[in-house]
């Protein structure tokens, strides 16, 4: 199951459930909904500008939405919620659809940056996962709708002498001294997100992911600092093309679906292998959700709205997934998501792992010191 394999077969699915009209065969396909659709294309704007995590959608959907409603769409990446808010903050206005994740929603909630929605607006949000709506960080789903799920673990290289006898289960082969002197060499990458790096050295440390106090947080930086020389790089952003599947790392702190792509993308047929394996650290991991909602500052809230509905159709919530291997919070969708990636432990984490799994969390004041901490730990 390859990438373009899934591309190939998704497109020609959707061809295919097009043309026949059948059940699930698109919104277009029966004249009265084509009437609808002509109606909701007219209020339409001519132009939608969504702000996502990068390597995050499978395109193809963007243009089949551009063609279906005639609504062009500007499509731009960031790499962390951090780097989507500053942009928000340093005063950006264009965008209209953003992709924060639960913590961040939060935080954006309180700053007046998200619009309110209305799910009457959003018929295919009846395709989410009950578990999944009414989230603390935005109950009763006010301002967003869940978009893909994952989990935060490191990705190790198969084959490797050191992880072939034992997997790097533990974040003691991030941060410990005598376990990374053993691989640097090879390449070593963590993510270039700060909840997520300070978290997983404060899990190693026993503390909570969201601790703000600062004892706690001083010793997560002075760890991450030992380890700091060992690192190759900081990247969260194309790290699983450009240094996992590339083979320039041999271990990386790693969302699930990225090792599930570095996976995927080297599997062959021969060996009934891939090059990349996923591990769920035993002192705990991070669990989180990303979002679909709508900027305050957009002019195009109906449209952005829309788009977010189109997304959250059962075969476009697949399409998603199929392309991304994360997991989806889409019910309706898994009758379309491909067998192994439903099974995949590594992407939908069975329940004894799935317990020792945590949110991360609005940090209030707290955020100044780890504000403190990432700082300190970029500029050494
Ligand atoms: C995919 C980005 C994953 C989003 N490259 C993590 N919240």
């Amino acid at each position: 199951m390859k990438k373009k394999w899934v591309i190939l077969l998704v497109t020609a699915v959707l061809f295919l459930a097009a043309c026949s009209g059948g059940p699930g065969g698109g919104p277009d396909t029966e004249s009265s909904s084509e009437e609808a659709d002509t109606a909701d294309a007219a209020q339409l704007a001519d132009e939608l500008s969504v702000y996502n995590w990068a390597d995050y959608i499978d395109e193809e959907l963007l243009a089949q939405y551009e063609e279906e409603y005639g609504v062009r769409i500007i499509y731009d990446t960031f790499a962390s919620n951090e780097d989507l808010l500053a942009k928000l903050q340093a005063g950006a206005t264009g965008y209209d659809v953003i992709v924060p994740s639960d913590y961040m929603v939060a935080q954006m909630i309180e700053l007046g940056l998200l619009a309110e929605i209305d799910l009457d607006d959003i018929p295919n949000f009846a395709n989410i996962d009950e578990d999944f709506r009414n989230a603390p960080f935005d109950p009763d789903n006010r301002h967003c709708v869940p978009y893909q799920w994952g989990t935060t673990g490191i990705a190790y290289r198969a084959g490797h002498p050191l992880f072939t006898e034992t997997a790097p289960d533990s974040w003691a082969y991030l941060f410990e001294p005598e376990l990374l002197e053993q691989y640097a060499e090879g390449g070593i990458n963590v993510l270039n997100d700060q909840r997520e790096l300070i978290a997983a050295a404060l899990f190693y440390l026993g503390h909570s992911p969201n601790a703000t106090d600062r004892t706690q947080l001083e010793e997560a930086r002075d760890l991450i600092a030992r380890a700091k020389p060992y690192w190759k790089t900081f990247n969260s952003e194309d790290y699983d093309d450009s240094l996992l599947i590339a083979d320039e790392v041999v271990l990386s702190q790693s969302w699930s679906g990225d090792a599930a792509n570095a996976y995927w993308s080297t599997y062959s047929d021969e060996t009934e292998d891939g090059n990349w394996y996923y591990a769920i650290p035993k002192e705990g991991a991070v669990k989180w959700m990303d979002n679909l909602c709508v900027t305050a500052s957009s002019e195009k809230v109906e449209t952005a709205v829309h788009f977010i509905n189109y997304l959250l159709d059962a075969e476009n919530g697949a399409a998603i997934t199929n392309f991304t291997y994360y997991a989806s919070p889409n019910e309706a969708a898994k009758a379309y998501i491909e067998p192994d990636i439903l099974s995949d432990p590594g992407i939908y984490p069975p329940p004894e792992v799935e317990a020792n799994l945590q949110w991360l969390t609005e940090l209030g004041d707290g955020l100044f010191v780890w504000d403190e901490m990432w700082t300190a730990i970029k500029g050494q």
